[in-house]
């Protein structure tokens, strides 16, 4: 309930509630650095130079420490200690408490008040002996050192990189803090980074940028405080296509938006129409710029600071105060339209970008009104390749997005036509991070995948007319298959990002070996399982064969290992933070041969990269 899940993503949000928490005080003014350590024997240590959690007795429990108080009551963290804790960042803020609940140990060091200071809790959050002084020290800060437990998580051992990912975002939000990651657990030695940007989000931007070709050089930022509150905002265009607009409340991605980011969009519309309305840039009789033409190739970062903030929306991540909105808007009307206004052969660059994309999105809607009448007239108006499913009920349906016809054949073959569509995509689709939205609707594979999904593209895209609910990607075990896996899924990044954010697109896992031993045959899934079995098999002589694509497995096989509902094992696709899955996004897909290669080179060894 309070960690969101007990998988992956819950056993990581451990350590970022306890980071969090470290964040609050640099927020504050208090500390600016903090050291995140994973642990050889699977522990993960957390140590910031703040205040220290404090030591003495707390006021409404007498004989106990407020220290053993804040990490055994939820929602104790910012209840006292005067006014430090105007922002809280934590998680919906329920703090170190429910990361000592679900660990089997956790260790308390505190320096503080000139004392070193020591508590250890097990099995969910007992005290194993009350606060102790352990001497004297001048330093000050907080240690908190957890190994989580087994019995709640399904799996215990953090990966470095989702991690890493979550800090260096932490570090572009919080100006000035230098937060250092080690990882102890590799045998070939400790892997160190350290994240700190002098320039907060400006640094964002840049880094986001940096695998795209810029349209002006300096970033534009501007900040206003009001109060308690307070908005940053940094951009910059670039020459690609995609809108990477970011907002964040108290250091937490808004995935859905809301308020803030309401505002920002409603005033960069404004700014630019009454700026080219004014420099006779757009005439009287044309149409204002959409604000989906403005924001192409825009990266952005909204962020806002405020006291109780109020997260909805389906994922508890829109935010819903309204005073935001005005708060966003005001300040980048005004400083958006200085910028403008003082900078003006940027600011014609921006325009003329913008008027492509106007005239681009244009010629697409031509296309896709045509393809639209066309679909009237004709009665049956899914693609010719499709073979359909006779439900008409999204929910129970799957769509199967095959390579290669060949196989499609055997899929078709396969399945059950009640409730499994099949498409087969010849080759390879076109790569969407690098062609206007114009071409790639001039892309069969794409207007079938398109159509037979139902729901539109982009800005248009409604997620209530999907056809299926199930999406999965059926390609080959080997490099081609894995390309074509990307692209359908860069596709579905950038066009239906919905459709991913919902969970509705899946990876299918066809086997890579077959082993037959007498009668009996056994599918293997990778090199890892075929060893797995060879081992468990020991002295006996299998058969064994490779699979060399879908197109060899008979329809039978391809049901029973991929299709079937009660047998198969199908890969989630997920994506956690869009911030960081648009940057992987354009490193991978985009021009930047160099940012590719590091890329992969970095990632290439973990298996779980996918799961962006
Ligand atoms: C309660 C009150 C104060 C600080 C903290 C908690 C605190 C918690 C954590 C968790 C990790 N690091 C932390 N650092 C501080 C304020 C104490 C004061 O007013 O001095």
């Amino acid at each position: 309930m309070y960690i969101g899940s007990t998988g992956p993503s819950g056993l990581h949000h451990l350590v970022y509630e306890v980071v969090d928490n470290a964040v609050d005080e640099a927020m504050a003014g208090h500390a600016n650095k903090i050291d995140v350590t994973l642990l050889k024997d699977g522990g993960c240590r957390v140590v910031d130079n703040g205040r220290g959690i404090p030591v003495d007795e707390h006021p409404e429990y007498p004989g106990t420490s407020a220290a053993e108080i804040v990490l055994t009551t939820l929602h104790a963290g910012g209840k006292f200690g005067g006014e430090g804790y105007k922002i809280s960042g934590g998680l919906h803020g329920v703090g170190v408490s429910v990361v000592n609940a679900l660990s089997i140990r956790l260790e308390l060091e505190i320096n503080r008040d000139g004392g070193r200071f020591f508590m250890a809790f097990e099995e969910g959050g007992r005290p194993v002996a009350p606060l102790e002084r352990l001497g004297g020290t001048r330093k000050k800060g907080t240690s908190v050192t957890f190994w989580p437990d087994g019995t709640v998580f399904e799996e215990t051992e953090f990966r470095a990189q989702t991690l890493l990912n979550r800090l260096q975002e932490m570090a572009f939000l919080t100006k000035g803090l230098e937060i250092n990651f080690r990882d102890e657990r590799p045998p070939d030695g400790p892997l160190e980074v350290t994240y700190k940007y002098t320039g907060g989000i400006k640094d964002f931007v840049a880094h986001l940028n940096q695998t795209k070709e810029a349209l002006h050089k300096r970033i534009i930022f501007f900040d206003e405080s009001q109060e308690a509150s307070e908005v940053e905002v940094a951009m910059q265009w670039n020459t690609g296509y995609h809108e990477g607009l970011h907002s964040f409340a108290n250091n937490i991605a808004t995935t859905e938006g809301g308020m803030h980011e309401e505002g920002f969009r409603k005033a960069l519309t404004n700014v630019v129409n009454k700026y080219a309305r004014d420099k006779g840039l757009l005439k009287e009789k044309d149409e204002p710029f959409s604000g989906e033409d403005i924001r192409e190739g825009l990266t952005a970062i909204v962020s806002v600071k405020l006291q109780n903030p109020q997260f909805e929306g389906q994922t508890k991540t829109k935010l819903g105060n309204t005073p935001m909105r005005s708060m966003v808007e005001k300040a980048t009307n005004s400083r958006l339209r200085d910028w403008f206004e003082e900078n003006p052969p940027e600011a014609k660059q921006v325009v003329a970008k913008i008027i492509q994309a106007n005239r681009a999105r244009m010629a697409a809607r031509q296309a896709r009104d045509l393809t639209r009448r066309k679909s009237l007239l004709e009665s049956a108006s899914m693609p010719g390749k499709l073979a359909d499913c006779s439900s008409r009920d999204p929910r129970q349906s799957e769509l199967f997005i095959v390579e290669g016809d060949s196989a499609g054949g055997s899929a078709k073959q396969a399945r059950d036509r009640e409730f499994q569509a099949i498409l087969p995509i010849r080759g390879k689709i076109l790569n969407v991070e690098r062609a206007r939205i114009d071409r790639m609707l001039k892309n069969e594979e794409i207007q079938a995948l398109i159509t037979a999904i139902g729901a539109g593209i982009a800005d248009e895209f409604n997620l209530d007319n999907v056809r299926y609910h199930k999406i999965v990607l059926l390609t080959d075990a080997d490099v081609d298959g894995a390309h074509i896996r990307t692209l359908l899924l860069t596709f579905f990044y950038r066009q239906m990002a919905e459709l991913v954010k919902m969970g509705y697109v899946y990876i299918a896992q066809p086997p890579l070996y077959s082993a037959v031993l007498g009668k009996e045959k056994t599918y293997l899934k990778d090199e890892h399982a075929l060893n797995a079995f060879l081992a468990s098999h020991e002295g006996r002589k299998p058969e064994i064969s490779r699979f060399k694509g879908l197109g060899e497995m008979n329809y039978d096989e391809l049901w029973a290992t991929t299709m079937d509902p009660g047998n198969r094992s199908l890969l989630q696709v997920s994506v956690e933070d869009a911030a960081i899955a648009d940057d992987i996004t354009s490193r991978l897909m985009g021009d930047d041969v160099d940012a590719r290669r590091t890329f992969i080179q970095e990632n290439a060894s973990d298996v779980r990269f996918l799961d962006f």
